[in-house]
């Protein structure tokens, strides 16, 4: 099991090659997979229990990427843990390749649960899953990633109440809150807050942790996991663009790709 600075180090190289993926590819979405990299090294190399070289292991925990925008994020970290050679990262985007701009499932790349791009889809995919697990007693967990933006889609709203009638306690979903997406502020194009309160009244456990700190992310699952019969919500409040520093907080971001100039600017940046 790797330590807290070797995974730290870990999300550096993983935010360095997104950035080198999208601008090789001259389009993706920079801001959300940056912001999200430390949850996803978070799961991939402590939390999630899984095998790279045995991908379909009938026992592993499943992660649901509901955001499939994000994929450059999710191509780099399962690159990065053994799914596949870190040099395919650069075919982001070409014709043929396994990783499109989108995560498709039918593409041939190990590691993808679910094609995902349009928003709203997958917490409901996990609940099945997470459902499906417990009619099995299976001992699995299901992870699933949601942007806040993302949260205005109302079909999410019908899973967040399925999965506490079914009292789904093997589901657990993270928040990507960098309260921000593709136009603006989420407050501003249409309000989430009060956020936990109402996943609470949906009869979800919620915590809220910095999600740029990799082991306050792996406390915190620890701690939702010792929670039985309600599914788990963790807000992970974090910074679009996170890790460099120029492009940070900017909704520009969200789905502008570096050049090359601004790409050796921002490895330069990466921290
Ligand atoms: C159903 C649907 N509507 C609209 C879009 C276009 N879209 C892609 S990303 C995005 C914003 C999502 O915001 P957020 O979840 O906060 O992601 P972030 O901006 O943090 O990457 C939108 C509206 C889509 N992919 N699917």
């Amino acid at each position: 099991m790797s330590s807290i600075s070797e995974l730290k180090n870990i999300a550096k190289h993983i935010r360095i090659d997104l950035l080198k993926s999208i601008s090789e590819a001259g389009s993706g979405h920079t801001g959300g997979s940056l912001s999200s990299a430390d949850i996803f090294t978070a799961l991939y190399f402590n939390i999630l229990n899984h095998k790279p070289d045995n991908p379909n292991w009938a026992e592993r925990d499943k992660l649901i990427l509901s955001i499939g925008h994000i994929a450059p994020v999710y191509y780099a970290t399962l690159a990065h843990v053994g799914y596949f050679s870190i040099d395919e990262l650069q075919t982001l985007r070409k014709l043929g390749s396994r990783l499109q701009g989108h995560p498709g499932k039918d593409h041939g790349l190990p590691g993808i649960e679910l094609s995902a791009g349009s928003l709203g889809q997958g917490l409901s995919v996990a609940v099945g899953l997470a459902l499906a697990s417990k009619i099995d007693k299976k001992n699995n967990y299901i992870y699933c990633i949601n942007g806040d933006g993302e949260l205005q889609e109302g079909s999410i709203w019908e899973a967040a109440m399925s999965a506490s009638h079914h009292k789904l306690d093997n589901l657990i979903t993270f928040i990507d809150r960098n309260k921000l997406q593709i136009d603006g502020e989420t407050e501003n194009v249409m309000s989430l807050e009060p956020l936990a309160d109402k996943w609470k009244a949906f009869g979800w456990e919620v915590f809220e942790c910095n999600g740029h700190n990799i082991e306050e992310i792996i406390n915190t699952v620890n701690t939702a996991k010792t929670i039985k019969n309600k599914p788990k919500l963790i807000i992970a409040n974090t910074i679009m663009g996170k890790g460099v520093k120029s492009i940070e907080n900017n909704h520009k971001w969200h789905g502008k790709a570096p050049s090359k100039t601004e790409l050796e600017q921002f490895i330069s940046e990466v921290y």
